[in-house]
């Protein structure tokens, strides 16, 4: 049997790296978003999981500007074995209830504050949502019985990536070590900035760190 990883233990933390270069050759989560201008905060998502080296694939579907291609795309996804589809909007945000609708996949919302790009002039009323991206928390969150979505914070795609391969780590033993040792170093990453703030004291712990 080939070596696929090498795993050892230091200082009491599992450490584990895969030689393979990622779980899977096809993608295993679907990204998609309502709008070309949420791609700046759906980039979150694609971030960490590229970290981990989770194969993903992004699109733009729009539930209000092209619904047919939003059915076709949860036929898409089932027809890829996505194992989850992560869905950002913004405003009335029904893309991640829509396409829980058309799929048993998996869905985590991501609720975005709107950032309205496409308005050629840009003001600070026009640039955002008005409701500051509660409209798409409690869209995406209180999705009617019998079709839930999962809803991270608002603008948060980073963790809807986190989310996403916990569920996969129920299926990939590696990436649930991974996920283990990522823990470990926001652990560790609290222990060594309490460290730095109780030798320097408060102020000069600020001033140093939000110079
Ligand atoms: C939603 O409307 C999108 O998800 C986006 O967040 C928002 C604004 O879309 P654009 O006007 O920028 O295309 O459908």
């Amino acid at each position: 049997m080939p070596l696929s990883f090498i795993f050892f233990v230091k200082d009491n933390n599992p450490y584990w790296f895969s030689l393979n270069m990622s779980y899977s050759k096809k993608p295993l989560v679907g990204i998609i978003m309502g709008s070309s201008s949420d791609s700046r905060i759906m980039k979150g998502a694609a971030e960490i999981l590229d970290e981990f080296k989770i194969k993903h694939e992004d699109q733009i579907v729009s539930a209000h500007r092209t619904p047919a291609r939003l059915s076709e795309y949860a036929e898409h996804a089932e027809k890829m074995g996505f194992k989850v589809i992560i869905a950002g909007a913004g405003g009335a945000a029904h893309l991640p209830g829509m396409i829980a609708s058309h799929t048993v996949i998996p869905v985590i919302g991501v609720p975005i504050l709107v950032y309205n790009d496409k308005h050629t002039k840009k003001t600070e009323n026009s640039k955002f949502s008005a409701f500051g991206g509660l409209d798409s928390l409690l869209s995406i969150s209180e999705m009617p019985t019998g079709s839930p979505v999962v809803a991270v914070g608002v603008n948060k795609s980073g963790n809807a990536g986190i989310y996403a391969m916990k569920i996969l780590a129920n299926e990939f033993p590696k990436l649930k070590i991974k996920l283990k040792q990522h823990k470990i170093v926001q652990h560790k990453s609290v222990l060594k900035e309490s460290d730095e703030l109780k030798k320097h004291g408060l102020s000069k712990f600020v001033k140093k760190k939000f110079k």
